[in-house]
């Protein structure tokens, strides 16, 4: 067989870089950056040469796995999916729809088939207990850009390329390579803007890789922020830098802001964000005399109690400083295909609202149709309607990646039945009755569905398949409309594609109206979510809307670009007002139940700040919690250190490489949490503040992990309390969490 060359899009970040892959023999022999590449243009991190241990590893699930008497046995497609056909339907009959999740995770962000075909799984369950990922990182964002422009998705992009000012606030790209802003290379295109003359600024409780290629870093206590940017806000307004700028017309709330600003003099926050009033001062300033200015918050504002205040006040100063919708300054992408924001009448829609329903125990409400993850073990555990009996998990592993994960593991244990779709037997997945393997990345066509809506550059890329599948896998999506059906009592010999077909029908039908026929007519050679994303792309913004605009985007013109790059479609423009999608048609700087939980800040701010604090770290060859087991990523030196100031570590008696143990400051009554981490003195910290790596502590039983659990780290979960919020969007408190240490050398 002669060498392919092969490119695909890279499924394991954001930052979604184009890979040229060559393989000889049906195996990997390379992988490296594409050059012509339209979004990276050649860029990679080391993570992406591991997609080969990752399609080899030998723990990588192949066949479905069944669980009978505690152990699990191969078993055929056929045989899972009857054993489940066996056990959901008659739980669903007997305890409701309710009694029923669904948690899906990270990964089906990078896979078109699991996120275009999760919600005719969640469906077809019909139940309220849908959780996900989102509430563990950044519903926060999600929400402020909601009540703000109009959807979920609608979230403002630094304009990198053309600021002189980009003030990065709790998140480090250079080890994540970018978050909800899809910017490969962001280090090459720091070094552009300083070369350039521009500054870049980093506010974070470590002075990060990001903060080592900045002009300026700021230490700031974890949780803080949303009182640093509420006195920025405040600031602008009592020395009277604010200016609208280009959207001056499509802003409303402006006096509403700085009424609830009052509070918030640089004065007042300054003990409590461990920053001088006369640098918040200095910060506002340069930022609003900067010609053209950024803020980027990520991560590090989201994962607090303030995380929705912290998301919101960040765009309040875009806003107010006139940096909003203009080059240079912030800048929605428009995407080729799936945006809400390019869809339906242009500059008005119906806004978003969260509490359509409510968690059970909790009463958090609904956000964007879910409910918090951190809930999903109460959820569980307390009896009653309602009580979820049937979990399905799909590529997820809370176990690892959610707070108190010890208790849901319990948790996870009463159920009477749980369905994972997840490549490997893992600390979550080990609690299944039955697995259902996803095909490898390198078996399966991708086009991002997410991604595009947040990358710093306008494209539509599509890879298909680097190597063939075996055929009696079947993709994820037809794996979902199969669960689909089986929890609708349909039995599980069904058709998944004769199922899409149906569905696809009637989607067609309403969508289309009495053009529906002809759509699916011209739509005939495709299936599947590549059929979705032919309707996506021709109906899209740069679509040839079915021959109407016969030099537009189709599928087939996409995918003849694959070799040279994809399809460039420009820099980000503005777009307001014709994206908005508020019921006003304006920006809503002013959502009045953002303005109403100001009160919260308003009130702590002079709260005692604990003493000794945690927050999570990531390094640039490590994924969340699955990809220690690629042996690529996983030599070198071992990355679960505890990093303690010198200053801590000598209060504490803590040596550099002992050992320690890490204690959650519990309420009374709780159960004690506690892991042990070997310590790592380092002067990158804010005294007062712990960094340990999350995604870590491959040590649990029955999970098959042979290289993790080698070096199997501490589960900074462990440590973390689930009773910990943000009230409005529901997410998890990850960092600023009170712990005290002591030596255990
Ligand atoms: N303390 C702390 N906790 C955190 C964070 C933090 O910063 N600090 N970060 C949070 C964030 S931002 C996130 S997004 C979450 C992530 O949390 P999760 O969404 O749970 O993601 P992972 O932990 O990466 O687990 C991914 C799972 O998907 C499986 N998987 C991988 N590829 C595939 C595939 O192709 N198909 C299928 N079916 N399964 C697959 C993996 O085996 C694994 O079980 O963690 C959160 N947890
Ligand atoms: N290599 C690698 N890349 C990844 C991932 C990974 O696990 N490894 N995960 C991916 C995922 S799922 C996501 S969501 C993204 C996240 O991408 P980022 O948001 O860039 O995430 P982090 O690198 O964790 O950076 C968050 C920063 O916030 C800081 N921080 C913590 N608490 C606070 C606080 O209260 N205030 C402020 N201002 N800063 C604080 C931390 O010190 C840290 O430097 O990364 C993605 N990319
Ligand atoms: S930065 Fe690394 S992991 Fe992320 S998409 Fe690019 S190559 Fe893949
Ligand atoms: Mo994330």
């Amino acid at each position: 067989m002669p060498q392919t060359t092969h490119h695909r899009i890279c499924p394991l970040c954001e930052a979604c870089c184009g890979l040229e892959i060559t393989v000889d023999a049906g195996r990997i022999t390379s992988i490296r950056g594409h050059e012509a590449d339209v979004l990276s243009g050649g860029y990679i991190c080391p993570k992406a040469i591991a997609l080969k241990d990752l399609h080899d590893d030998p723990d990588r699930l192949r066949t479905p796995l069944i669980k009978r008497n505690g152990t699990f046995e191969p078993a055929t497609w056929a045989q899972a999916y009857a054993e489940i056909a066996r056990r959901l339907p008659p739980l669903i009959a007997a305890h409701g729809r309710n009694a029923t999740a669904v948690a899906v995770g990270n990964p089906s962000s990078h896979k078109i088939g699991l996120i275009a075909y999760f919600g005719k799984l969640a469906r077809a369950l019909g139940t309220k207990n849908v959780f996900s990922a989102s509430t563990l990182d950044q519903m926060p964002k999600q929400l402020a850009s909601g009540l703000m422009f109009g959807h979920w998705l609608s979230v403002a992009l630094p304009d990198m390329e053309r600021t002189d000012f980009l003030l990065v606030i709790g998140a480090n790209p250079l080890a994540s390579n970018g978050s909800m802003w899809t910017v490969p290379d962001f280090k090459g295109k720091a070094k552009s803007l300083r070369a350039r003359g521009g500054k870049l600024v980093v506010i974070d409780p470590r002075r990060t890789e990001t903060a080592a290629v900045a002009d300026a870093h700021h230490f700031i206590r974890p949780g803080a922020d949303v009182f640093l940017l509420a006195a920025m806000v405040h600031t602008l307004f009592t020395e009277n830098r604010v200016t609208l700028g280009n959207v001056a017309e499509w802003v409303n709330g402006v006096e509403a802001v700085q009424q609830a600003v009052a509070p918030f003099t640089p004065e007042a926050v300054a003990a409590r964000c461990g920053i001088a009033a006369q640098t918040i001062r200095s910060l506002t300033r340069q930022l609003a005399e900067a010609p053209r200015a950024a803020v980027y918050a990520r991560i590090g504002t989201c994962t607090q109690t303030y995380g929705t205040l912290a998301s919101w006040l960040v765009d309040v100063l875009n806003t107010l400083t006139g940096n909003l919708d203009r080059e240079g300054g912030m800048l929605f992408a428009k995407s080729a295909a799936f945006a809400s924001n390019t869809a339906g009448k242009p500059g008005v829609g119906k806004g978003v609202s969260t509490g359509r329903h409510a968690a059970r125990v909790s009463g958090a409400p609904e956000v964007y149709g879910e409910l918090p993850m951190t809930c999903l073990a109460e959820e569980i555990e307390t009896p009653g309607e309602g009580q979820i009996r049937a979990l399905i998990t799909v590529a997820t592993n809370p176990v690892l990646s959610s707070p108190n994960g010890p208790r849901l593991a319990k948790a996870l244990d009463t159920l009477d039945f749980m369905v994972s779709m997840d490549i490997y037997l893992n600390e979550t997945t080990r609690h299944a009755d039955v697995i259902l393997p996803g095909v490898s990345p390198l078996q399966d066509l991708h086009y991002d569905v997410a991604f595009p809506q947040l990358s710093w550059r306008n494209h539509a890329r599509y890879s298909p398949p680097v190597l063939p599948r075996d055929p009696s896998q079947p993709e994820e999506w037809q794996t979902l409309l199969t669960l689909a059906a089986i929890a609708q009592g349909q039995g599980a010999e069904v058709d998944a594609n004769a199922l899409d077909d149906a569905q696809f029908a009637q989607d067609a039908q309403r969508l289309f109206g009495t053009h529906a026929d002809a759509v699916i007519a011209a739509t005939q050679g495709y299936k599947g979510p590549q059929r979705a994303l032919e309707v996506a792309l021709r109906s899209g913004p740069y679509g040839d809307q079915f021959g109407l605009k016969p030099d537009g985007l189709t599928l087939a013109k996409v995918m003849a670009s694959n070799a040279s790059g994809g399809i460039d479609l420009g820099p980000l423009q503005p777009r307001i007002p014709e994206m908005l999608r508020t019921p006003s048609g304006k920006v809503e700087l002013a959502p009045p139940s953002l303005l109403q939980d100001l009160q919260r800040p308003a009130h702590d701010l002079s709260a005692p700040a604990p003493d000794l604090v945690i927050i999570g770290r990531r390094d640039v060859r490590t994924n969340n919690s699955w990809m220690h087991n690629l042996p690529t990523l996983a030599k070198g030196p071992f990355r679960c250190t505890a990093l303690v100031h010198p200053q801590d570590a000598q209060r504490l008696g803590l040596q550099d490489g002992a050992l320690a143990r890490i204690h959650a400051v519990t309420r009374a009554g709780e159960v004690p949490r506690s892991v042990q981490a070997q310590v790592h003195v380092s002067d990158q910290m804010m005294p007062g503040v712990v960094s340990l790596p999350h995604g870590w502590g491959h040590d649990l039983p029955g999970a098959q992990l042979r290289v993790a659990a080698e070096r199997a780290g501490a589960n900074l979960n462990a440590l973390l309390d689930d009773q910990l919020r943000d009230p409005l969007s529901g997410n998890a408190v990850l960092g600023g969490v009170a712990i005290t240490m002591v030596t255990t050398d």
